[in-house]
């Protein structure tokens, strides 16, 4: 069996239990104890001299490659490329978009470089998966020294409509870069379509859409397979954690200080793809047209600071503390606190019993890739008593959680009535809803998403392009339905 060789900006902790974060992390590391491998990527470590070098760690059959980045290359690799210009643009937020052609060229160098880290390390049948927008030029660097591997790549954010992308100078050159991969892997549908259209019509591309939606493309003068490959959870094992988190401390806490009042539970990185003003207005909105609620329910926002070194990431987090002051302010009685607003992390096992105890989850980003948080919350409910999942459209698991409330997170007036109705639905929906969405996710756990993945990577001929996967090869009447080839 070849080896598996993760690439990601950064290597999760690993613990003795395993991952400390869930859903990626989780899928990923135990593919790599299967087949062996390793995970490579940055350390986190910024060193103030001297030339970074690899370091190795043995785990049983997983090596955990890491090194450090000096302050120049992660002010322009990550800082800089990947977070003040990717992650904006890919996140809809074209005003946000910071560019500066210096800050490119090294996001570019810093590719090349690790990929030159990485060579050595290499045997000819591994199996290369690189992860999300930090690493898009990595397959383009790892060809050019040679490496003749199967390489993939799966996006974890949005891929933006083309007049979106447009506003990233060197959109053209990131696209070229994604297809000298062998496989490109997108979250959701309309991902995978965004990029087709920008294949088709700004780089004069051709896209073949196989019988079952896989996309096999031509650009570039390069032939690649693309696909949408949305990212699960074990919703079992959330579901397990919550129960035995049940009467935990934190639970017993929260309880007890909200005496019997219900709660709406959020939890994200701070940031502004989240939509938490949005959210904490529509809150206000409920107290405000629903004043039976008023007293009643309690908003606990969990949201540990990220990025703070980035101005658009103080600004969002000067606008929540000003929004969660005010709405208290406004509402707020002795023996009642509306709005909780919690800048720390949390183990996973904690938020788990914390969605256990909460009736609504409120989740309503702008834009999200996927957005496993929503799917924790669903798995972490009591099948006999569920909450509620409130959850944006624009999240990808919007596109498989068709049981929650789906609200457009600009509606505010909208957003407080789907608010009103979770907190007064009746048992009966709830309990069809919570069954509709979870067998969702145990049909699409972590594990399905992962091995979809690799098998169309390893059904790839030898070298890029040469072979489609055989399980989506076109055949015989099949070839009829292709569509938008040209
Ligand atoms: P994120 O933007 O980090 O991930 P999300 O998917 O919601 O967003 O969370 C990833 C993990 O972090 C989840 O397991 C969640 O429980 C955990 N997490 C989030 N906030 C936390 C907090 N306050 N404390 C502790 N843990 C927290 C990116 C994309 C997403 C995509 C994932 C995976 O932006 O769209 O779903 O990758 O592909």
């Amino acid at each position: 069996m070849s080896r598996l060789i993760i690439v990601s900006n950064r290597v999760a902790p690993i613990s003795e239990g395993g991952p400390a974060a869930g859903g990626l992390a989780v899928g990923v590391y135990d593919a790599l104890k299967e087949t062996g491998g390793m995970w490579f990527g940055w350390s986190g470590d910024v060193p103030t001299s001297g030339q970074p070098q690899i370091r190795l760690e043995e785990r049983g059959p997983v090596t955990f490659a890491t090194i450090g980045l000096l302050r120049r290359d992660y002010d322009q690799y990550y800082r800089g490329f990947s977070n003040a210009t990717l992650w904006p643009a890919f996140h809809y937020r074209a005003d946000l978009v910071q560019y500066d052609r210096h800050e490119y060229a090294g996001y570019c160098r810093v590719n090349a470089w690790l990929a030159q880290q990485l060579v050595p390390l290499l045997r000819d049948d591994d199996v290369i998966w690189v992860h999300d927008y930090h690493l898009i030029p990595f397959a383009q660097a790892l060809r050019s020294a040679g490496v003749k591997n199967r390489i993939g790549f799966f996006l974890h954010i949005p891929f933006p409509a083309s007049q979106v992308l447009l506003a990233v100078p060197p959109h053209r050159d990131l696209v070229e870069a994604l297809c000298a991969f062998d496989l490109v892997g997108f979250q959701t549908k309309p991902d995978l379509r965004a990029f087709c259209d920008y294949v088709v019509n700004e780089a004069g591309g051709t896209v073949e859409r196989l019988p079952d939606g896989v996309a096999r493309i031509e650009a570039f003068g390069q032939t690649l397979v693309a696909n949408d490959y949305p990212i699960g959870v074990y919703p079992d094992e959330v579901a397990e954690l919550a129960k035995a988190g049940e009467r935990g401390k934190p639970v017993r806490t929260l309880k007890s200080t909200l005496h019997g009042r219900k709660v709406i539970m959020s939890v994200d990185r701070l940031d502004y793809s989240k939509g938490l003003v949005e959210r904490f207005r529509a809150f206000e909105r409920l107290l405000d047209q629903h004043a039976s609620e008023r007293n009643k329910v309690s908003f606990v926002q969990i949201a540990p600071p990220t990025r703070a070194d980035l101005h658009a990431y103080q600004d969002i987090r000067l606008k929540l503390e000003a929004e969660s002051g005010r709405i208290n302010g406004r509402f707020a009685e002795l023996d009642w606190t509306p709005i909780w607003y919690i800048h720390r992390q949390y183990e996973r096992a904690v938020l788990a019993a914390l969605f256990r105890a909460s009736h609504v989850g409120y989740v309503t980003p702008l834009r999200d890739g996927m957005n496993l948080v929503a799917k924790e919350y669903v798995s972490a409910q009591d099948p006999e008593n569920p909450g509620v999942l409130v959850l944006s459209r624009f999240a990808g698991a919007a596109q498989e959680l068709t049981g929650a409330l789906i609200v457009n997170p600009l509606d505010i007036d909208g957003m407080a009535d789907a608010l009103a109705a979770a907190l007064t639905m009746p048992l009966a929906e709830r309990m069809a809803r919570y069954q509709d969405m979870m067998a969702q996710l145990r049909e699409n756990n972590v594990s399905v998403w992962r091995d979809r993945f690799l098998r169309d990577l390893t059904q790839i001929g030898e070298r890029r392009g040469v072979a489609l996967p055989v399980a989506h090869a076109p055949q015989g009447e099949a070839r009829g339905q292709v569509q938008d080839a040209r």
